[in-house]
């Protein structure tokens, strides 16, 4: 059990206390009162059921996002604003309630609400299952942009699927990892709501036809088609205390009415139905794939489905309001492409133009190049994607039809820049020639686009010079960075309430949109009696974690340890591997009995593997093996601890941050794109160790050297290492490598399961191991050694915790939709008027 002194209960007020329009305590007891009893048709016995209580609240708070919603909705459209359509495959929104209790500020009269009858709130908001419709940082990504703009007050709609079952639940078997689905809507969502009236049609399959009109004009027909119907939920997203309510949009695919009716017509009732149940199988579930592609057909037909029906849903927008007539279209749209995920929409955009509004093939053009704009999250060769072009020709005719046409168009002028030279034409065409011919998707969105960016300057700079060197090359001007945030609602003012309530005692509550004032922290790094207060919130933060994940953690932990945390997708490239062995090294240690200045350490690690990667599932066996062995063995005692947190996701990272002291960013330079774990950490005062890759470059210049923990190669280096590449070498050289090596393949973490690990222990040995792991390893235990002497002068360790956070105000995404807004999108903030209740 922790230590109940250090656990309070959350002190929530502080941060909140502005203007509720109104709203008191006693509102919402009636409300609450009137859903539970009335609408939900439960007994006044309120305490019996948390389930209901929690619908209760949440349509109480949803009442008064509905107004402004509608307002909101108005305003722009009276403005005739200009908009951004933020389309993405994955919007990893995690739990709703809290954050919108925190961004309509009403979070102290629901909280007293609840406590008048007798409900605690935490138990309600520890209810609600997490929307996890994404893999990881690009899904969380577009999550955190959405909140920044709708409290920047922005225009922007954020376009995705409605996916029936969302990122696979995580259990552990015998420390393997075992997938569940994640049906996430079976009790129904209070969040959403639909809109039927807004239903599209979307075309697959079938093939296209030249026709001739009674003027005589000829048109291209994509006919007998497949249709399946798009229908919208809408979500709303609040803006931080501003009346401001954007919308998420996400489809879900339901069969159209006469769907195959001739096959139930000629009596194959069956058949009839399974069809119908196939049209819906578009947005049945999430792939659970991150950053590695597979090809699969039902893949291309969400990416299709998302892009024709967010598009057409924005085109009949402007046509019920500007008519038929696009010459403004493109100065007030603009898509932006979450990856190349969405991409097909660049030739979706042109066939719509062209086919359904009659443009001609160079106005639809202008307007396409002129809205469209791309941001890259990987350079990993695997995550980029491809699809065969006879799949293409199957299930889109008409837009391979487009992209054939665009390719043509690009070529001529790749030529007419560098003339006579072939091999360049066959470098950057859109269709990769070879045994099967491929669209390749990332070149298409740069043809395609305005503006193409990376998400941390490393990595916008590796497109520059590396995978779009001739792109860049021929239009240097699309090439931007915007280095990616994070929203300091959710993953500082709502999942640290206590760290929140004194930053807010010491610099005002301004940093809460204006991220940078945490600056003013800086003096207060000096402050003996506030550094205590800091370490005590994270000692809390620690034991209120230890508490929620008792179940799991059945053995004794020590809360003065330091809390060493790697969360985040499992990855060869990510380097969990890297972890362990200097956890097998400390372990080495122990048994060595070399422990003088021992600094008792807990690591936890957590994240899932993409269900069919074999070598990141192999490393959760690994980690919990490892874990085994350790946390059993006397020697240890509480020296050491090591942890595999299960099924890793939105909530759970919000509980975890507050409690870490290290933040582990140890990716091979040059391969994690950006990194947003490493913000969320750094926010609430956890220090990095890592390499220069990513955005953790920049997390080091903001706080500076001396608050940071460096290792490892240099993406220059590891890329001039890889030809004489010899780990064997390098484990021979190192005695304490070697060590570590010997142990794991003396199979003392497998004893009862031979070479289970030899393939693990094969790859990091290799000369081709693309991930280079043993090369940094003498590098990074050396920092570890340094982390271990600054964590014993408690007090210069707290100092540059405050520091971390104190200088993370970069990471906000509301500095980074700001960069987008300046350089891409050029909205204008559009304040929305105050409502009352
Ligand atoms: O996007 C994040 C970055 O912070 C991470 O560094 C980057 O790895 C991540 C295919 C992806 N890149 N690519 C993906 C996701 C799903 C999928 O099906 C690729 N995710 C990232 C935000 O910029």
């Amino acid at each position: 059990m922790p230590n109940k002194r250090f656990v309070m209960s959350k002190p929530i007020s502080s941060i909140t206390d502005v203007p509720t329009l109104g709203v008191t305590k006693e509102d919402f007891i009636g409300d609450f009162k009137r859903y539970y009893v009335h609408s939900l048709g439960r007994d006044e016995n309120f305490r019996s059921s948390p389930f209901y209580a929690c619908e209760a609240l949440s349509l109480s708070i949803r009442d008064r996002l509905m107004e402004r919603w509608k307002t909101t909705y108005k305003t722009y459209n009276k403005r005739d604003s200009k908009r951004v359509f933020y389309l993405s495959m994955e919007f990893l929104m995690g739990r709703t309630l809290s954050n919108a209790m925190l961004n309509l500020g009403v979070i102290d009269e629901a909280t007293q609400a609840m406590h008048d009858l007798g409900i605690e709130i935490e138990e309600l908001i520890d209810r609600e299952l997490d929307a996890g419709l994404g893999n990881g940082g690009l899904g969380r990504l577009a999550a955190c942009f959405i909140d920044s703009c709708a409290t920047l007050q922005l225009p922007v709609v954020g376009y995705g699927l409605r996916y029936e079952y969302g990122m696979f639940t995580q259990t552990l078997v015998n420390g393997e990892q075992i997938e569940k689905p994640d049906h996430w809507l079976r009790h129904g969502n209070v969040w959403e709501i639909e809109r039927l009236e807004y239903s599209l049609r979307i075309k697959l399959g079938g093939h296209t036809e030249i026709q001739t009109d009674e003027q005589g004009n000829q048109r291209v027909c994509w006919i007998s088609t497949h249709d399946v119907l798009a229908v919208p939920f809408d979500t709303p997203i609040p803006g931080y205390q501003n009346n401001t309510v954007n919308t998420l949009r996400l489809w879900k695919a339901v069969a159209t009415e006469e769907f195959n009716l001739d096959e139930f017509n000629a009596g194959d009732y069956a058949e009839s139905v399974a069809s119908k149940v196939i049209a819906e199988h578009i947005t049945m579930v999430l792939y659970p794939n991150d950053a590695n592609e597979n090809g699969k057909e039902l893949r291309l037909r969400q990416q299709y489905f998302l892009a024709s029906a967010s598009l057409q849903d924005v085109l009949s927008l402007w046509v019920r309001q500007h008519g038929h007539e696009f010459d403004n279209f493109a100065e007030k749209s603009c898509f932006q492409l979450n990856d190349t995920h969405p991409s097909i929409a660049i030739a979706e955009l042109m066939r719509l133009l062209m086919d359904m509004h009659g443009l001609s093939w160079a106005k639809a053009w202008g307007i396409t190049r002129q809205t469209m704009a791309y941001t890259n999250h990987t350079l990993l060769p695997e995550a980029l994607e491809k699809w065969s072009v006879k799949l293409m020709q199957r299930l889109l005719p008409r837009l391979m039809e487009i992209i054939f046409e665009i390719n043509a168009c690009f070529l001529s002028e790749v030529a007419a820049h560098w003339p006579g030279d072939k091999a360049i034409l066959s470098r950057m065409s859109i269709i990769e020639e070879g045994a099967e011919q491929q669209v390749r998707m990332a070149y298409l969105a740069i043809v395609g686009s305005f503006s193409v960016n990376g998400v941390a300057q490393l990595h916008s700079q590796l497109l520059q010079q590396g995978l779009f060197r001739d792109f860049y090359a021929l239009w240097p001007h699309k090439f931007n960075n915007k280095t990616n945030g994070v929203t300091p609602r959710r993953w500082l003012a709502s999942c640290n309430p206590e760290l929140a309530a004194l930053i807010t005692e010491a610099i005002g509550d301004g940093w809460i949109t204006h991220l940078d004032e945490l600056k003013k922290l800086e003096p207060f790094a000096e402050d003996a009696e506030f550094r205590h207060r800091w370490r005590v919130i994270k000692q809390n933060a620690k034991l209120r974690l230890i508490e929620h994940k008792k179940q799991y953690l059945d053995i004794h932990l020590n809360p003065d340890a330091l809390f060493d945390i790697q969360v985040k997708r499992i990855h060869e490239y990510k380097r969990q591997i890297l972890n362990v062995l200097h956890v097998i090294h400390l372990y080495d240690r122990i048994k060595r009995g070399d422990t003088i200045n021992w600094v008792a350490r807990c690591v936890l690690i957590g994240g899932k593997a993409a269900p069919g990667y074999v070598m990141a599932k192999r490393s959760i066996k690994l980690i919990n093996n490892v874990a085994l062995v350790i946390n059993s063995d006397p020697d240890v005692d509480d020296k050491l601890a090591l942890f595999f947190l299960p099924d890793y996701r939105v909530s759970g990272m919000e509980m975890i941050c507050p409690a870490a002291d290290l933040s582990e960013q140890i990716s091979t330079a040059g391969k994690e794109a950006s990194g947003t774990g490493n913000m969320k950490l750094m926010m609430n005062g956890a220090l990095t160790i890592g390499t220069l890759d990513g955005a953790n470059i920049e997390i080091r210049e903001e706080v500076g050297d001396e608050n940071f923990f460096l290792f490892g190669l240099t993406e220059e280096q590891i890329e001039a290492r890889r030809e004489h590449y010899d780990p064997i070498a390098i484990i021979d050289q190192d005695e304490d490598l070697q060590r570590v090596v010997n142990l794991l393949e003396s199979g003392h973490f497998n004893q009862f399961e031979p070479g289970i690990f030899d393939d693990l222990i094969a790859s990091i040995k290799s000369k081709h191991d693309p991930w280079m792991t043993v090369a940094d390893f003498r590098s990074y235990i050396d920092a570890q050694k340094r982390v271990e002497a600054a964590y014993q002068d408690k007090d210069h360790w707290t100092r540059m915790s405050i520091l971390n956070c104190a200088n993370s105000g970069k990471f906000s995404t509301d500095r980074t939709i700001n960069d987008y807004n300046r350089d891409i999108w050029k909205l204008e903030p559009v304040p929305v008027p105050v409502q009352y209740p």
